[in-house]
């Protein structure tokens, strides 16, 4: 039955209440009882279709009115808590930067910065790793551009203007006539070269960049790190043995490097690197790693270097996929993403 007198009181009732109220929980509960899918007025105006015709119109005017009482009501109590609330969030995110750190752990900063520390990329601090181990033997860091010019990228590499192999790396070529996205760190061999001469002992971690689609394997953007080593009298043992030394330190004392005959046009002999490790679930086995060989006397020459004196070896690995071998890491997107909680596990600095 549409009781309008009972209408009216309930919602004076509750209008008094909402003026009352201090609370934006309880304002939203007092709106529901009205308002809500089963509340007092909702209900109301369903039963308005079932009334007598000439009771339509008069039960109609009855619930205009209630609403008029009750919302301009609501909304100002509303806006008026909702500042009262912003204000109190604003005292209590509050950092006072004068105040004197009593504690200088990591945590406590945190808590009272009241947010969360990022954590360093894990590919950010592989790249440190490795820079540190060929530091340790003394050889020297070296970095070049990644917009670079396609003499360095490929023709410093025997790459000839028409060789099928600059297809095998799949460029990005740039706006600029003759640029490309560096496909690989190899472009740094040429550019150390020619800078500071020979003997010369460099590793160059970095970014590079080919047309691949991501998937768990590969991705567009990846790192790499290129080892150069061009001096009297170096062979194809002492690569073997650099690339053991190097393993073992990524990979532990267990690990060892092997290769297998391949084609670079910069290296000669060209050879695939594969490494010997322990998993961390268990088992051991070989995996590719990436590229190596003796530079090939054509890319000496276009340095101004002689290769009938000097020689060397040169090697680039693909740092995401040692760092999915490293950490047992199924999926390139977990790397690529920049999920917070994916760079975490590894610890704040490690
Ligand atoms: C090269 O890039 C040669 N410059 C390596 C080299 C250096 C050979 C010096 C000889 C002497 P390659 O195209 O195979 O080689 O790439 C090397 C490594 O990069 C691969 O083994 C792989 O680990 C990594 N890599 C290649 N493409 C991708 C990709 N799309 N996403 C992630 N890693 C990739």
């Amino acid at each position: 039955m549409f009781d309008a007198e009972k209408i009216q009181k309930d919602v004076e009732d509750f209008t008094k209440k909402a003026k009352e109220t201090t609370s934006l929980i309880e304002l939203d509960n007092i709106r529901k009882v009205l308002f809500g899918d089963k509340g007092i007025i909702t209900l109301a105006s369903k039963m308005i279709g079932k009334l007598a015709p000439e009771e339509r119109a008069g039960a109609g005017k009855v619930l205009s009115s209630v609403r008029a009482t009750f919302n301009p009501v609501f909304e100002e109590v509303k806006e008026k808590l909702e500042s009262v609330e912003l204000k109190k969030q604003i005292a209590s995110e509050k950092v006072d930067v004068t105040v004197e750190s009593g504690d200088s752990s990591v945590a406590s900063l945190s808590e009272r910065l009241n947010s969360t520390l990022g954590a360093r990329h894990p590919i950010q601090v592989l790249q440190e790793d490795v820079a540190n181990f060929f530091q340790s033997i003394g050889w020297q860091i070296a970095s070049g551009p990644e917009v670079e010019a396609e003499w360095y990228n490929f023709d410093a590499l025997n790459f000839g203007p028409d060789h099928p192999a600059r297809q095998m790396q799949d460029t990005f070529y740039g706006e600029q006539l003759n640029t490309v996205l560096r496909t690989h760190t190899s472009p740094v061999q040429a550019r150390s070269l020619i800078d500071c001469g020979v003997p010369l002992y460099i590793a160059c971690p970095g970014k590079v960049f080919r047309t691949d689609e991501l998937d768990s394997t590969h991705t567009p953007v990846f790192h790499q790190c290129e080892g150069l080593a061009i001096d009297k009298g170096l062979t194809m043992a002492n690569l073997k043995g650099t690339l053991d030394a190097f393993f073992k330190a990524m990979f532990g004392d267990s690990a060892k490097a092997r290769l297998r005959p391949s084609y670079f046009p910069f290296t000669e002999p060209s050879a695939e690197m594969d490494v010997w490790f322990e998993h961390k679930k268990g088992g051991a086995g070989w995996i590719e790693l990436g590229g190596c060989g003796m530079v090939h006397p054509n890319v000496l020459r276009s340095c101004g270097i002689d290769p009938e004196v000097y020689s060397g070896f040169a090697f680039g690995m693909g740092l995401e996929r040692t760092l999915m071998l490293r950490h047992d890491i199924q999926d390139m997107h977990d790397i690529v993403e920049g999920d917070i909680r994916f760079s975490k596990q590894y610890g704040l600095e490690s």
